[in-house]
């Protein structure tokens, strides 16, 4: 086992990652650019390396400085968490070069897997199902015109490089497709400088619903069951879940097959996600691609299956067998996740940075909250804007969503704006309770958010002229015990929200 690993990450991961390398007896390095001096990260690993300027593209994305520091560190081996290049095949190459170990999949599979094109073929090989569509780039209109009208419209054009949704058009007749095309081609020469782009069938509305899979260096392979990560803004996950709403053994266990086969076809080492859309109308479901690294959503796969997926990778990256079997993969309950961003909600979610003068994180029963800042940290304009993950355990979805709503009444954050609002007007919400989620459920929701916004100040007005009418009387009468006047901020902000009924 390693003594020591440096983290190539910043944030809430790099901390995450440094509490499970505590839990092993494992020393820890952060790296860290120059606004990220007095980083939660910083302060939490055993030592730290400055290794240059804010822009990431002076520090964590230079992997020759992260190599030279855990050289110098003694470090022997590097957790590149996600983002930054945790993907890059030639950093993985570099590492190894130098002497070191990298905690993730061998470069060969992770360029597999990068080209979406190439991805497509190892899932057809392996007998899993692809949407319908090409594996070999369009070379001209005329070949996207006839591959389009064999598959039949609505299609999807996408980059074959592609990543978020860049290059990504939605063509529902032929009259859309030339200006679509060319778009889509310069989009992903621009993004990715490279011009592929392939034709997929259009599966309309979609839930996008991913398998966690394992894999050791002893040719074993894994699925950790399904996260419904459905609830996206611009191709960001905003809201995760485990197990997904729809929660149907015989299609858990088909996808759950299917990723397997995926991981095994293509050799995978550690923690990898095979993502998929799957059709409301029949619930029949397609690959579409394999990340290779841990992703953001990790922990509430955490929460139902009891594995803590980083002490996992760690292990296998040292040459351990994996510590469990398919038939130790047990689900417990249900787990959802928040990201929380700092971002203003009312302002179209506007970056909103700055100093956190106040925090106070939900405690009690069932609450995990994974997170990168503290009471007066500094949320940096830098860096992604996610400043904590915030997850809860329950028995059902309903108690998951239950305690989501407390929880989130207890989180607050102050001096700067975050989505924490957004979320607990989220979990009042009657579509997302039944669990009929899409890709689509955001654009609704903003609808349904809209509609009921004008009744709620219908409903304040109310709620304010009874108060008062109230107050009037007690007033009138001498009424009004003293606890009645000294009742808790808490608790009368509570018996408004109740009034409200909006919690
Ligand atoms: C699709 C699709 C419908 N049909 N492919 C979006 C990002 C990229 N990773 C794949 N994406 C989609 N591919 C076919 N053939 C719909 C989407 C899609 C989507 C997928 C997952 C989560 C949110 C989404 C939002 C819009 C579109």
């Amino acid at each position: 086992m390693f003594s020591k690993i440096l983290i190539a990450n910043r944030g809430e991961i790099a901390c995450r990652i440094i509490r499970a390398c505590r839990e092993m007896k494992i020393a820890t390095v952060a790296v860290h650019s120059e606004a990220d001096a007095d980083a939660l990260h910083v302060r939490m690993a055993d030592e730290a390396y400055n290794i240059g300027p804010a822009a990431s593209s002076e520090s964590y994305l230079r992997g020759e400085k992260i190599i030279a520091a855990a050289k110098q560190s003694g470090a022997e081996a590097i957790h590149p968490g996600y983002g930054f290049l945790s993907e890059n095949a030639e950093f993985v190459r570099e590492v190894v070069a130098a002497g070191l170990t990298f905690i993730g999949p061998p470069p060969e599979v992770m360029e597999s897997m990068g080209g979406k094109m190439s991805a497509r073929k190892i899932a057809i090989e392996a007998g899993v199902p692809v949407v319908p569509g090409t594996t070999e780039p369009l070379n001209s209109y005329e070949e996207a015109k006839e591959t389009a009208a064999s598959f039949g419209y609505p299609v999807m054009l996408k980059a074959s490089a592609g990543g978020g949704g860049k290059g990504m058009r939605l063509v529902s007749d032929e009259s859309e497709l030339h200006s679509a095309f060319e778009n889509s081609r310069s989009e992903a020469l621009a993004s990715f400088g490279d011009d592929a782009v392939y034709i997929e069938k259009a599966i309309q509305r979609p839930r996008h619903i991913e398998i966690q899979v394992f894999s050791d260096t002893h040719g074993k392979h894994v699925h950790l069951c399904e996260r419904e990560c459905s609830i996206q803004r611009r191709h960001q996950k905003v809201i995760e879940e485990a197990p997904s709403p729809i929660n149907d053994p015989k299609l858990r266990a088909e996808m759950g097959a299917c990723a397997v086969k995926v991981a095994a076809a293509v050799g995978y080492v550690g923690a990898g996600t095979v993502e998929f859309l799957v059709s409301d109308v029949d619930r029949s479901f397609y690959f579409l691609e394999m990340n290779t690294r841990l992703q953001v959503e990790h922990p509430v796969t955490e929460l139902v299956t009891g594995i803590d997926l980083v002490r996992e990778q760690i292990n296998v990256a040292a040459g351990l067998e994996l510590s469990f079997t398919q038939e130790d993969v047990v689900l417990t309950g249900h787990a959802i996740e928040c990201r929380v961003y700092a971002e203003d909600p009312e302002l179209n979610f506007l970056p909103s940075p700055g100093r956190i003068t106040r925090l106070r994180l939900p405690q009690g029963p069932g609450v995990r909250d994974d997170g990168g800042i503290y009471e007066g940290a500094e949320v940096s304009i830098h860096y992604d804007p996610m400043i904590s993950k915030f997850a809860v355990h329950g028995r059902d979805r309903a108690e998951a969503i239950d305690r989501m709503r407390r929880a989130l009444a207890e989180y607050q954050v102050s001096g700067i704006k975050t989505t924490l609002p957004f979320f607990r007007e989220v979990m009042n919400d009657e579509v997302f309770i039944a669990g009929n989620l899409d890709t689509g459920f955001i654009a609704a929701f903003n609808e349904r958010r809209k509609e009921r916004g004008a009744e709620r100040e219908e409903k304040d007005i109310a709620v304010i002229t009874a108060a008062l009418a109230y107050s009037d009387r007690q007033s009138a009468t001498g009424k009004g015990s003293v606890s009645e006047r000294q009742r808790s901020r808490w608790a009368t902000a509570g018996r408004i929200a109740a009034m409200r009924g909006i919690d």
